[in-house]
């Protein structure tokens, strides 16, 4: 993984890189889009590729289950994330790479932003706020 260059300090920061061996298999969820206008603070922000690329998705919480999720181009986002930002205001935010939490997790503390390569490129299909599920 490589950091980016952000305006936040970096310190503090915590990877919990940790592969675990479920994978949820859910029903999905009813259908919800993110708001696309902006990363504002508060929001966990994801991208379709690296270096803040391509379609954008904001969201304010957790959210278990990205298979109806789109970007701001209109491109799925499940397993098609790229870039990670945690603009939030009070938490880590952990993605997972299955639905409903499951599959591996990559931990994001607050300010921190990642491009996503190896296991976890183009990969997520689901976050959660503060702990891993
Ligand atoms: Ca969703
Ligand atoms: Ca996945």
């Amino acid at each position: 993984m490589k950091a980016l260059p952000r305006k936040a300090s970096l310190t503090g920061v915590v990877l919990a890189l940790v592969l675990t061996t479920a994978v949820g298999s859910s029903a999905h969820e009813t259908q919800s889009f993110p708001d696309h206008d902006y990363c504002y603070y508060g929001r966990v922000c994801l991208y379709q590729h690296h270096n803040y690329g391509g379609g954008k998705a904001f969201y304010t919480g957790s959210d278990a289950d990205y298979f109806y999720d789109v970007f701001s181009n209109s491109t799925s986002l499940d397993n098609n994330v790229s870039t990670v930002w945690n603009n939030g205001s009070s938490c880590t935010v952990y993605l997972r790479g299955g639905y409903d939490f499951g599959g591996w997790q990559w931990a994001t503390s607050l300010g921190q932003a990642w491009n996503l390569n190896g296991t976890q490129a183009d990969d997520a299909s689901s976050h959660h706020w503060c702990s891993p599920s």
